[in-house]
């Protein structure tokens, strides 16, 4: 049993890995300002968890919370990229300057770290699948910050020992997604419409690619990755290493909700990638982690 904070631990993915930790006997703390979580998600460890309400941009709060700490989980962040493009100065604050704050935090209190990193990072170089040693080449605010929060922690490592693994993930999918934004997670959109009964839109022809990975598998490479940490803070993808199109992914969506809904076809999205796919050679081989769930059992969990 250890203690761990995990920043936005009121999140969608922040909020099942605590679930996770809890249930495993851990002492969690969480640093969450909300800005995107709910204090919802984190109901059912009600009085299990240490819940401070607060930024990551309050380096005193993360050395405080972080005291005692065996490992922190950073995941705290302006998730959106559109957000990071429409206000790059908060986004930079957020995802760079404060992952700062957080390797300070758990330097002091000689913690490992856990990064959660992006897909982004490789931008969108048509080289498939995508290898943890191919250039880096981010398009967006956000996949710079994620990547500049990558090399500060290997940069830690070789400094001053800091041991840290970071997660790139590919597309994270499963309950508590939150569908309001236009940019949500397509899965999350497609459920909501169709719960809603509206159609659904897919963007563009729909023979796009993704490698969508469920959220409880992120959760277990997570803790993977705490495991593997070292000052050596080597970067891995985290995907299921199998794409789906978005018409088959629509397929997959209808079939695990029962029912069918109409689908239209619009134009492309402006910046999309066409195709994505994970190398998960390297998770494997070196953090003993795959993806357990497959689509349609993802599906048939995120639909309850
Ligand atoms: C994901 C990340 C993004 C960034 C990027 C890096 C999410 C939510 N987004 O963008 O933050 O890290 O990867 O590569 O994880 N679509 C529709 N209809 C809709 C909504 C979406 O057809 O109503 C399409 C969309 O045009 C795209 C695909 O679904 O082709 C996936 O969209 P997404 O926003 O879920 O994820 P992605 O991979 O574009």
């Amino acid at each position: 049993m250890a203690k761990y904070l995990v920043t936005g631990g009121a999140g969608f993915i922040g909020s099942h890995l605590t679930d996770r930790l809890v249930a495993d006997g851990h002492d969690v703390v969480v640093v969450d300002d909300l800005s995107s979580g709910y204090r919802e998600n984190l109901r059912q460890v009600d009085g299990k968890v240490q819940f401070v309400k607060g930024s990551i941009e309050d380096a005193a709060l993360l050395a405080e919370n972080a005291r005692g700490c065996a490992g922190l989980f950073h995941l705290a962040a302006v998730v959106s990229v559109q957000d990071s493009i429409h206000d790059p100065i908060r986004a930079e604050r957020v995802n760079a300057l404060s992952t700062l704050h957080v390797l300070e935090a758990a330097r002091q209190a000689g913690a490992a770290v856990v990064l959660s990193s992006s897909a982004a990072v490789y931008g969108d170089d048509p080289a498939l699948p995508k290898t943890e040693g191919m250039p880096t080449e981010p398009i967006s605010p956000y996949g710079e910050q994620k990547l500049h929060g990558e090399r500060l922690l290997a940069i830690y490592g070789r400094l001053h020992g800091l041991r840290g693994t970071a997660l790139r993930y590919f597309n994270v999918y499963g309950p508590r997604q939150d569908p309001k934004s236009p940019y949500s997670g397509v899965i999350s959109i497609f459920i909501d419409r169709c719960r809603r009964g509206d159609g659904i839109t897919i963007f563009g022809d729909g023979e796009q690619t993704r490698d969508f990975v469920y959220v409880a598998d992120v959760v277990a490479a997570n803790l993977a990755a705490m495991n593997a940490a070292t000052a050596d803070a080597k970067s891995y993808n985290i995907g299921t290493g199998r794409s789906v199109s978005l018409n088959h992914l629509v397929e997959a969506v209808q079939s695990a909700l029962g029912s069918s809904v109409a689908v239209s076809y619009g134009e492309a999205r402006t910046g999309d990638i066409r195709f994505s796919s994970a190398s998960v050679e390297r998770a494997q081989l070196e953090l003993g982690w795959q993806a357990a769930v497959r689509l349609d059992q993802g599906l048939t969990q995120t639909v309850g």
